[in-house]
C-alpha cells in the first residue's frame, strides 16, 4: 500500500497539472488570449486544461506575443474574457449554482471559490466557499475518501453586489487552489453576470 502511494506520488510529481472547473463552462483560451499572453501560454493550457500557473510567467516572457499588462496570469491563468463571451452565465442574486471540478491529481493545500473583480484581481466580499487547509489531500484522494464536496459543490450568488458584476467580463467566479507541498496554483474561471435588483 505504501509503495503504491509512493509510486503514485512520484507519478504525480512528474505529471502536469491537476484540476479545472468542468461545469459550468470555464474560460478556455482563443485569439484574445493569444494576443495578450502569446502562443506558448495558450499551447500549454490547450495541451493540459488542468495545468498550473507556476512556470507560465517564464514561458510567456520568452514569447514575443506576450503583453504582461494585458495577460494577467494570476487571474484565470491569463485566459481572456473575449474568448469566453459566448458562455456568460446570467445569475440572480441568491441563486444557488452547482460547480463541478475535474480533479485529476491531488496536492494537499488550500482552496477557495470567489467572485473576483477582473480589473483589480481582488476578491469581492468574502469567498463563496473556502478550504483553509486539507483540500485535495493525497491520502484521501488515493484512498478514495476525498470529500465529495471538494469537487461537486454549490455556491450562492451574493445578494449584496448591488449592480457590481452586472456587466459581462467585469467579474468572474474563480476556483483557486494552491498545493502547498507541490507549490502549484490552479485557477479556473466562470464568466457570469448578476442583474441589479
Ligand atoms: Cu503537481
Amino acid at each position: 500500500m505504501l509503495s503504491t502511494l509512493l509510486q503514485l506520488a512520484s507519478l504525480a510529481a512528474l505529471a502536469h497539472g491537476h484540476g479545472y472547473i468542468s461545469s459550468p463552462p470555464m474560460r478556455m483560451p482563443g485569439n484574445a488570449t493569444t494576443s495578450a499572453c502569446g502562443k506558448s501560454v495558450v499551447a500549454d493550457i490547450v495541451k493540459d486544461k488542468t495545468s498550473h500557473v507556476e512556470g507560465l510567467p517564464e514561458l510567456a516572457a520568452k514569447d514575443a506575443g506576450y503583453h504582461a499588462s494585458q495577460c494577467n496570469l494570476w487571474l484565470c491563468r491569463g485566459v481572456q474574457f473575449a474568448d469566453n463571451a459566448a458562455n456568460v452565465q446570467a445569475y440572480a442574486p441568491g441563486q444557488v449554482v452547482n460547480v463541478k471540478i475535474a480533479l485529476t491529481i491531488p496536492h494537499v493545500g488550500s482552496a477557495n471559490v470567489s467572485v473576483v473583480d477582473t480589473k483589480t484581481n481582488a476578491i469581492v466580499g468574502q469567498p463563496l466557499l473556502s478550504w483553509p487547509s486539507g483540500y485535495a489531500d493525497e491520502k484521501q484522494f488515493y484512498g478514495q475518501t476525498l470529500p465529495a464536496n471538494q469537487t461537486d459543490f454549490n455556491v450562492t450568488i451574493p445578494t449584496t453586489l448591488d449592480g457590481k458584476c452586472a456587466t459581462a467580463g467585469e467579474c468572474v467566479i474563480q476556483w483557486w487552489w494552491y498545493g502547498t507541498g507541490a507549490r502549484q496554483t490552479y485557477e479556473s474561471c466562470i464568466d457570469f453576470t448578476v442583474a441589479k435588483v
